[in-house]
């Protein structure tokens, strides 16, 4: 059955707006028990702790609570980009016992800085970014030039150095390195949940350094990475602000919607990626105790951004912003604007203009979004946008 589900072309899903299924919206306000959920104390006392464990049971699995010691080592430094940039190559070691695991990322910090940098960390799901690489070649899916010129500070490392991008990479990678030679557990972390980790290590990192504003840090991430970066800042309420590009099924896009990239195609094609119970819902997706406006829920009252591309259809833009949308009622209940508020929304958007204008960011309180114009990437105009985005927020 999964080779017949893999052979199906992507231009044989559903991209007809009149054949989404019908769906029902579970309400982000309303405790499992059936309560509603009416202050702020609530909210963080009870209800996110709920939700948050829906989505690690129901979606991207449990992290481990074992305790392990973390060590950093500079490999490498250079001055680059014209002297404007010093890049440095780092080791993350995590120990547990006489075991370790690690992983290298990069970092770039404009010369001359103050102790003032905000800093953006890329979750990369194409290659590890190095400092030569980065010197020698404007790329725009990590465009450091740009970030530099504009005060940030930048840094980055691969998905696969951590843990293998294929469905029987369990035991080469940080998942493997935690389960110390265990098979992996049922309702334990799946691939997307361990990229996150490793922002959050990256983050800790950061929070060392004098020359970087900790408290503002936004986590980035394409694609795989886009869903990892909603979910990294689930978990990681550290992350003042996240990303997601063209993220889709599994990150902004909501599920029951199944456009584009379904449940059934997603966990057949990527087991890795999530847990065992997300591929239970496959066609049955409104049967889903929670959805996708759910993972901005729990990053709300947090800045969010979200960039969806009118090509992009198996990523759903619709769906991706539809999410964005239904995830106000968070917003408020937390004090914050969002662009749900300005939206006259029904389930699926038909009473509202949808889309903005192409490559026009439409930013309301806490939440940003544009749809860009060509297919599925992360463009130099994606990065502009976002970074308007953070740099208008207050510090
Ligand atoms: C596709 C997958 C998407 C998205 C994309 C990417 O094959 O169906 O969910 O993650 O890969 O990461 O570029």
């Amino acid at each position: 059955a999964i080779v017949a589900k893999l052979s199906q072309k992507r231009s044989e899903f559903n991209y007809d707006e009149s054949k989404v299924p019908k769906y029902s919206i579970p309400d982000p306000l309303v405790m499992q028990n059936g309560d509603p959920v009416t202050s702020a104390d609530q909210w963080f006392d009870q209800r996110r702790p709920e939700l948050l464990d829906s989505f690690r049971k129901l979606v991207y699995g449990q992290r481990p609570d074992t305790q392990y010691s973390l060590s950093f080592a500079t490999v490498s430094e250079a001055t680059i980009l014209d002297g404007t940039a010093i890049g440095k190559t780092i080791t993350a070691t995590l120990q547990i016992d006489d075991h370790t695991f690690s992983f290298p990322f990069v970092l770039f910090t404009p010369t001359n800085a103050g102790n003032d940098l905000p800093a953006v960390i890329l979750i990369n799901n194409r290659s590890f970014p190095s400092v030569d690489e980065v010197n020698s070649k404007y790329d725009s899916f990590f465009p450091v030039k740009d970030l530099i010129d504009r005060g940030y500070a930048a840094a980055a490392f691969f998905t696969s150095d951590v843990d293998p991008d294929r469905a029987d990479g369990f035991a080469d990678g940080i998942r493997g390195f935690f389960a110390q030679g265990k098979p992996l557990a049922d309702d334990a972390w799946r691939s997307l949940s361990a990229w996150g980790f490793a922002a959050s290590r990256v983050l800790d990192y950061l929070e060392r350094l004098p020359e970087i504003d900790s408290s503002r840090v936004a986590v980035v991430g394409h694609s795989r990475g886009g869903k990892t970066s909603l979910w990294a800042a689930a978990e990681d309420p550290r992350f003042a602000v996240a990303y997601s590009n063209h993220s889709g099924c599994g990150g902004a896009a909501l599920s029951r919607r199944a456009f584009g990239e379904t449940v059934d195609r997603i966990t057949s094609a990527f087991p890795h990626w999530f847990s065992p119970n997300f591929a239970k819902y496959a066609g049955r997706e409104n049967e889903l105790p929670i959805d996708q406006h759910e993972l901005f829920s729990l990053i709300a009252p947090r800045p969010v951004y979200v960039a969806s591309a009118d090509e992009d259809l198996w990523a759903d833009p619709r769906g991706e912003y539809l999410s964005l949308v239904l995830s106000a009622p968070v917003y408020q209940l937390l004090g914050k604007r969002s662009i749900g508020d300005e939206v006259i929304a029904d389930s699926d958007l038909t009473n509202s203009a949808y889309p903005p204008p192409l490559d026009h960011p439409v930013i309301v309180g806490q939440t940003g979004y544009h749809i860009g114009s060509g297919g599925h990437g992360l463009t130099h105009v994606d990065w502009k946008n976002f970074l308007d985005f953070f740099g208008r927020l207050p510090k």
